[in-house]
């Protein structure tokens, strides 16, 4: 292993409209490329940085156009004595022979640069019904990059058992293909943002040796990202729900004021609740959403935070701050406020 600075590169392959692109938004926090559902809607390797160290490594994310026409693809590249340098030195033509033309750039994008290829499969279907899986990783197997599976479109999440299931399934037909390191379920809708950085550990026993240190000091890099942002994001619930715990809505009567228990009460009874008590509900729920709205966590920075100058060396104080906001629990009666006919002396 060394020390030195090194780059570390995850292709992002799949059959085309698998979910590639829209992984890559997930990954990265923004939108980036096109997202439809139509084969053959990204149509080149785009590089996208995940995360840098002060060091000056860098974890790169390329999207990919992806296979077409994998069956018909993987055909003619076994008649060749030599598949991979043959297609790639082929000129398909862009229109009449669109998927070669976008497998192509795929193939070349793993080859020249990938250390490790995240090969997603829509896992909503049974892998005997996808019928791309066969032909796609025999291309990647002539490549030889390393290959991490990813099982995308697995729904909404499900119980643990339902959902190891699966994978277990998709690991039973994945076991013929030895450059399949890893079989992991990450949908890019349902995922969990700790699913995230379960992948990355995974994927460091397949990086080249002398990439990692490099690789290592990316991990720690990113999960110093997520754990930042954790913060913040805790800060900007805390703030407005310590400040709803101390809101006051005066009641019109008085005599009611004591009685917004009951009431609550009688309400889940089934009773009719009084129309003041209810006025009162909903302006203090809509305080607490206003205060939820107007306290979310400052828009998340791409640039790694030693990049950023003073901006970077922030703190959820300071962004709150700049915001106009309270900390979490300075709130506490500063932002009381009293809407509604006043309650009158002595009452
Ligand atoms: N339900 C579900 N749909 C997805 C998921 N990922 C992508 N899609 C949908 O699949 C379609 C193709 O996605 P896209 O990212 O363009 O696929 P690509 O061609 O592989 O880049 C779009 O309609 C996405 O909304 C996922 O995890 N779950
Ligand atoms: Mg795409």
């Amino acid at each position: 292993m060394s020390g030195a600075a090194g780059a570390i590169a995850l292709s992002l392959i799949s059959h085309t409209n698998a979910g590639k692109t829209t992984l890559a938004r997930s990954l990265l926090g923004r939108d980036v490329g096109e997202v439809r559902d139509a084969p053959h809607v990204t149509t080149e390797a785009t590089p996208y940085p995940l995360i840098e160290t002060p060091q000056g490594d860098a974890l790169v994310l390329w999207d990919t156009p992806g296979f077409g026409d994998s069956v018909r693809l993987a055909r003619r590249l076994r008649q060749q004595g030599n598949p991979i340098g043959w297609f790639l030195s082929q000129v398909w033509d862009r229109f009449r022979n669109q998927p070669f033309y976008l497998s192509q750039q795929a193939v070349r994008n793993v080859r020249d640069d990938a250390d490790v290829v995240l090969y997603l499969v829509n896992a909503s279907e049974a892998p005997a019904d996808a019928g791309y899986l066969a032909p796609e990783l025999e291309v990647l197997a002539w490549i030889g990059r390393p290959v991490v599976v990813l099982l995308n479109q697995t729904g909404r999440p499900r119980p643990r058992a339902e959902e190891e299931a699966d994978e277990a399934r998709w690991r039973e037909a994945l076991r013929a293909h030895p450059l399949v390191r890893q079989v992991l379920a990450l949908d890019a809708f349902a995922r969990c943002w700790v699913q995230e950085i379960v992948l990355l550990r995974a994927l460091a026993p397949l990086v080249a040796t002398d990439k990692g240190d490099a690789y290592q000091r990316l991990v720690g890099a990113w999960q110093t990202r997520r754990d930042l942002q954790f913060d913040q994001a805790m800060a900007a619930l805390a703030a407005p729900i310590a400040s709803a715990a101390c809101d006051v809505e005066r009641l019109a009567n008085p005599r009611l004021r004591d009685t917004l228990r009951d009431a609550l009460r009688s309400l889940v009874a089934g009773q009719p609740e009084d129309e003041d008590q209810q006025r009162a509900a909903r302006a203090l729920a809509g305080r607490l959403d206003a205060g939820l709205r107007e306290h979310r966590a400052p828009d998340y920075d791409p640039r790694p935070r030693w990049s950023r100058g003073r901006r970077g060396a922030r703190t959820a104080r300071q962004a709150r701050a700049d915001a106009g906001t309270d900390a979490p629990g300075q709130g506490c009666g500063t932002r009381r406020r009293a809407v509604g006919r006043p309650v009158r002396p002595g009452r």
